[in-house]
């Protein structure tokens, strides 16, 4: 059974009917100015691990907020719930988009070594547009993505705030909690396989796509790669796929993966992975077809068109999202 899950992750799925992104008013509304300019870019943001935030954090109340906020807005905003998860990938009909949704939506890149500079740089718009609704709400200037770091003994079902039915303050159900396979009645359900570290120990970034297992630590050098069966790099493959089929729901389908909350988390653990992997003595690709060969096209916070390389993003606290992450040890101590 877990198999059958874990392919379907990999698999693009056919049209189903009545998707939650169909039959969608879509009408401008200019809300960009006011979400433009409202983060606080003098210090680097922090993104915490989630479960050690201090009692009383409200990180994760502002984070319901937000959502709750941007639920609200057409799917024509870029600013929007739906139009950031549809970035990643979309059940609508081709056909039905606009221009700029062709361009900018089903963009997320996998099975290729752009998997994770891509992932950063969608985070990291993301994280602006929360920031800057958390800042409207009258929240805090310095929100930052938490980061959920399951393969901790003590992490390893949902964090609780996502499984709440109703949330403080805010009306109807907890935007947090989404439709999912398991997680949802609290309890733990990632066993140790899902949540391995083993990728850390995969020297190399780039592999290759015609040698089995051989695809590296950050995935095979490829071209961009939107959807497909080929090989994917070590983390992408474990843990990053066997938590989103684990959980399964909107997390099971790369086309529905980011209207869950929780996927926002996930990544963020990634692409901290990432960083501990770096901080371990590896480095990342120097080939230009990496590093400046592609540019990937988004929104920015303000619904400006933008373009990244993944050479603008390696470092993260100089590049475009200044953020650091409260922990980068080596999760396996003296393991190599
Ligand atoms: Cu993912």
């Amino acid at each position: 059974m877990a198999a059958l899950v874990r392919r379907a992750w990999r698999r693009k799925p056919p049209f189903p009917p009545g998707g939650p992104l169909r039959n969608r008013a879509v009408r401008l509304q200019a809300r960009r100015d006011a979400l433009s300019g409202a983060a606080d870019m003098t210090t680097p943001r922090l993104r915490k691990d989630v479960f050690k935030l201090d009692a009383g954090d409200q990180t994760l109340q502002w984070y319901a907020k937000a959502i709750h906020d941007m639920q609200q807005r057409p799917i024509s905003d870029t600013s929007s719930w739906r139009y950031q998860a549809s970035i990643h990938g979309t059940l609508q009909n081709p056909s039905s988009l606009t221009s700029d949704q062709r361009q900018a939506w089903a963009q997320c890149q996998h099975a290729t070594w752009f998997f994770l500079p891509w992932h950063r740089a969608y985070l990291g718009i993301f994280e602006d547009i929360v920031a800057a609704t958390v800042a409207k709400l009258g929240g805090p200037g310095d929100w930052a993505l938490p980061y959920w770091n399951y393969s901790e003994a003590n992490a390893r079902a949902l964090p609780p705030a996502f499984t709440a039915q109703a949330f403080a303050g805010l009306p109807g159900q907890n935007p947090l909690r989404v439709e999912r396979d398991q997680g949802n009645d609290g309890k733990p359900f990632l066993d140790n396989k899902a949540v391995s570290l083993n990728c850390l120990k995969r020297k190399i970034f780039g592999g290759h796509l015609t040698t089995a297992g051989d695809s590296g630590f950050g995935g095979p050098v490829r071209g961009p790669n939107h959807m497909g069966d080929s090989d994917q790099g070590q983390l992408e493959m474990v843990p990053h796929d066997m938590v989103h089929s684990d959980i399964g729901g909107l997390m099971g389908d790369p086309d529905t993966a980011a209207l869950d909350p929780i996927f926002w988390l996930h990544h963020a653990n990634i692409d901290r992975l990432w960083e501990v992997w770096r901080k371990m003595g590896n480095a990342n690709p120097t080939d230009p077809k990496w590093l400046s060969a592609t540019r990937f096209f988004f929104h920015d916070a303000s619904g400006r068109a933008v373009t990244f390389a993944p050479q603008d993003v390696v470092d993260t606290a100089t590049g475009p999202w200044r953020y650091q992450y409260d922990n980068l040890a080596n999760p396996l101590g003296n393991v190599r």
